[in-house]
């Protein structure tokens, strides 16, 4: 495949990067606050259009290397078991608007994160009852959405591996926090990968695949791969890095967003998480360098982010304070980013810039 990379920026951003930025929003900080994010609060990430999803007259098609080839309307895929999952999603290019030189492309700061109740049914049945057949390697997950990136027309399509679709979390999901799914996050039909970056949890869900070979397509192949230099073969993107926010303290400033703090004793929250099931074993405040151990909040189930809490004795004067989660297996989160041509999986230290008046 040949793919073309846009040349990477350094300095001021691009009114593409702008118009990229102001359709695919992040998630307020403050809304660190929920466990579960308000459906209107929750990011989004739209590679090309919001496409129609007519939900009378939707069908799933599940095709390819399997015994029982079948069309799905949604009222059969309601009728079948049912499982709701609290899962954090964050987008592998979280981040990559902090990073210098930057890839041109959706300039996330850090707030391409947010936590949802999914409701669907497991993929896991939906493939048992198809019977995938021995000779199959991956399936295929294929949304509506069509367009162009790197030269190449493509529906959204990405795959997994048979063993990684038949894990027992992975959703064929039709509700988000008790709700139809709304367009912009895949109505009527979308898949949910717990763990895994955002990019595996293909909206506008029409059809799976079971293909005998790798899946090559340009969200596949071309892209989503950690490359430390430009054309490195690269690391392909799947599990969510162990990563923290802080939920901005005080009030900020409407255009710097300097937060301004009163003195004494504040309360610092926040949200730390992980991919692939390993869940968070510790959370750290710096404030202006010195790290402190954060409270933890119980752990609310494998998929989602963990709350955390530390009491600050906020003294007048410019201070800077930051978080940093460590993993159960002991990963910690970088100081700095990670050197990525594509500005993928930047989960270094957050810091927040803080006023406190006299
Ligand atoms: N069909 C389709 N699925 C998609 C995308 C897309 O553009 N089209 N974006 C992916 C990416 S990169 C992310 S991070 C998540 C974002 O899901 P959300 O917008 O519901 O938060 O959806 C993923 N699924
Ligand atoms: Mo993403």
């Amino acid at each position: 495949m040949a793919l073309t990379r846009r040349p990477p920026i350094v300095g001021r951003y691009m009114q593409e990067e702008v118009a990229l930025a102001s359709r695919n929003s992040g998630m307020p900080l403050e809304a660190l606050r929920y466990d579960v994010t308000p459906a209107g609060l929750h990011y989004l990430l739209i590679h090309f259009d919001i496409p129609p999803g007519d939900a009378a007259g939707w069908r799933l098609g599940i095709a390819g290397l399997v015994e029982r080839p079948r069309e799905l309307g949604l009222d059969a895929i309601r009728a079948l078991p049912a499982k709701t999952l609290r899962v954090t999603l964050e987008c592998a290019g979280n981040g990559r608007g902090q990073m210098s030189p930057r890839y041109p492309s959706m300039p996330w700061l850090e707030e391409g994160v947010s936590t949802a109740e999914w409701t669907g049914t497991p993929l896991a049945g939906l493939l048992e009852a198809a019977g995938v057949r021995p000779g199959a390697k991956e399936i295929v997950f294929r949304g509506t959405d069509r367009g162009i990136d790197r030269g190449t027309e493509h529906d959204y399509a990405r795959s997994l591996t048979v063993a990684e679709a038949m894990r027992p979390d992975v959703l064929v999901v039709y509700a988000m926090n008790g709700q139809p799914l709304l367009p912009q996050h895949g109505a009527p039909l979308r898949l949910v990968v717990p763990g895994w970056y955002g990019m595996a949890s293909v909206k506008w869900l029409a059809g799976i695949e079971a293909v005998a070979q790798p899946f090559d397509g340009v969200q596949q192949l071309g892209s989503y791969h950690f490359r430390a230099q430009s054309g490195d073969p690269g690391v392909p993107c799947t599990h969510i890095r162990v990563n923290s926010l802080m939920a901005p303290p005080g009030i900020p400033d409407f255009y710097t967003r300097r937060r301004l703090v009163q003195p004494g004793r504040v309360r610092l929250i926040g949200r730390a998480w992980s991919g692939g099931g390993v869940q968070v074993g510790r959370v750290e405040v710096a404030v202006d360098g010195a790290w402190h151990e954060a409270r933890l909040d119980p752990q609310a189930g494998p998929w989602a982010w963990r709350g955390w809490s530390y009491e600050w004795d906020a003294v007048p004067g410019e201070h800077v304070l930051a978080c940093r989660a460590t993993d159960a297996n002991g990963v910690v989160q970088p100081m700095e980013p990670v050197a990525d041509v594509s500005g993928f999986g930047n989960n270094s230290v957050q810091r927040v810039q803080v006023t406190v008046g006299a």
